[in-house]
């Protein structure tokens, strides 16, 4: 914290402009030798939230002109004075410029060091520090809402008030130990009982909602399987927009799994289609089959691709009443049957729609009902803070098995003193949620996930 850093804030490259980012107790000594305002007298006034535009040099030699972004501490990202050189954006004049800011005192800033000196000055929780990470590598619209919506603070609310019940619980357990009398016992047992019911609720809806939220943030697994040539792969390659995988009419033409993420309706679908699952001879597609099965156990979606002028086979039976919950079944070609008046296959198990996606049919439908699982409903469509990160998750999880835990010692009547324990480690598992309580390992473990300027 000592130190003056200096990064790259944009990607190297030639661009129309780049910018450094320069923070840290000798920001404003470096910025005064290199920087040569061109408006002096509001440059020495010394004003927040300024830009100054000049030329940038590093001793006689001017490297660029330039505009600098004035933030004075505290009322900065960081909360360190701060400034942000805009310089024209070609690689050689910016590495140059961060050459001098280097040379003059400062030093490269490791990954996320902004963001770690600003959680460590208290301007962002770590809840908050995580949501800027999401937000910048966010790819839907879905998620970047909601990682914004993190970084609001709406979700960091939310756990400080689950921090506060944990704590006003822990202290009405410290008073039942120091005045142990025997008639207020019982009532405040009931009392207790009451309050840990409380906080496990909150507990619930937080990680109820956490499904959502990782789902948004992460995106939904999602497997095409089906047999041989029913159209698989050209279901992927319109959903993304692209000839990605190749398409044929022989069967057994997709050997190996092919991964793409796409946008379905806002919610990004990590898709995989597969190899048209049959009894094959040949040991490639074989291999491949072995592959499509072992890729639904994992699948969060399984989108079982049928022929509508074909009849089920043992196969798509065994897909609908193993992961029936998961299935949602596109009976696809469905242009084909209004020529020939065939039967459509149908059965209890799964959600299905009529589809065909060489005329586009079913798409919308398909985009609802993803939708609705995601959202479970509308509940989740709510203005209620989601968690979707997996660190927090597990913190949180800990946080309710340890509340869960201390209601069932207080049940079958343990001692005040045991069901504190379990109070204490629902504290610290919640603290380490935004940070009130964390180990330098952890927040290294966390701020060296982000770029470079940061
Ligand atoms: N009539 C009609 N043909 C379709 C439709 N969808 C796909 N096809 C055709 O069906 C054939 C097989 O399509 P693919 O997408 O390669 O099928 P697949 O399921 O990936 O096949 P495998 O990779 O062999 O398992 C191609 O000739 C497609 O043009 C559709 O909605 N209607
Ligand atoms: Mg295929």
């Amino acid at each position: 914290m000592e130190d003056t850093i200096v990064a790259m804030a944009t990607a190297m490259g030639e661009a129309s402009i780049h910018i450094l980012r320069l923070s840290g107790s000798r920001a404003e000594q470096i910025i005064e030798k290199c920087f040569e305002p061109q408006n002096r007298e509001r440059w020495s006034r010394q004003e927040n939230f300024t830009l100054n535009l000049g030329l940038f040099r590093d001793e006689d030699k001017i490297l660029d002109e330039v505009l600098i972004g004035r933030m004075v501490a505290p009322f900065s990202y960081t909360g360190e004075n701060t400034y942000e050189i805009n310089c024209h954006g070609g690689p050689f004049v910016a590495q140059r410029i961060l050459e001098a800011c280097i040379r003059h005192g400062a030093r490269l800033a490791e990954p996320g060091e902004f963001s770690k000196r600003a959680f460590l000055n208290g301007k962002l929780d770590l809840v908050q520090a995580e949501a800027v990470i999401d937000l910048i590598t966010s790819r839907t619209e879905s998620s970047a809402n909601l990682a914004l919506s993190q970084l609001n603070g709406g979700l960091s609310r939310s756990i400080t008030k689950l921090r506060e019940d944990i704590l006003e619980i822990l202290a009405f357990i410290e008073a039942g130990i120091d005045f142990p009398e025997d008639d207020v016992e019982t009532l405040d047992r009931e009392n207790l009982e009451f309050l840990i019911n409380n906080t496990l609720s909150h507990c619930k809806r937080l990680l109820d909602g956490s499904k959502t939220g990782k789902i948004l943030r992460e995106g939904l697994l999602t497997v095409i399987v089906g047999q041989p040539n029913v159209g698989k792969s050209s279901l992927l390659n319109a959903l993304l927009h692209e000839e990605r995988a190749i398409v044929t009419d022989i069967p057994g033409t997709t050997r190996d799994e092919i991964r793409e993420s796409v946008n379905v309706g806002g919610i990004l679908l990590q898709l995989v289609d597969t190899a048209g699952i049959c009894e094959s001879k040949d040991v490639v597609e074989r291999l491949g089959i072995e592959r499509a099965w072992k890729a639904l156990k994992s699948a969060e979606l399984i989108l079982l691709v049928v022929q509508a002028n074909l009849h089920l086979t043992d196969v798509e039976y065994e897909i609908l009443n193993t992961y029936s919950d998961k299935v949602i079944v596109l009976i696809n070609k469905m242009d084909l049957l209004e020529k020939n008046k065939d039967i459509v296959p149908v059965y209890e198990k799964g959600f299905w729609i009529p589809f065909s996606v060489l005329h586009g049919k079913g798409f919308t439908q398909l985009e609802e009902e993803i939708r609705r699982r995601v959202y479970q409903g509308e509940s989740m469509l709510s203005t209620d803070p989601l968690l979707s990160n997996v660190r927090q998750i597990t913190s949180l999880s800990n946080c309710d098995c340890s509340l869960k835990q201390a209601l069932e010692s207080l049940k079958i009547g343990m001692p005040w003193d045991i069901i504190s324990i379990d109070i204490r480690l629902a504290l610290q598992f919640v603290s380490e949620i935004t940070g009130h309580n964390v180990q330098e390992t952890l927040l290294e473990d966390i701020f060296s996930r982000f770029c470079i300027g940061k």
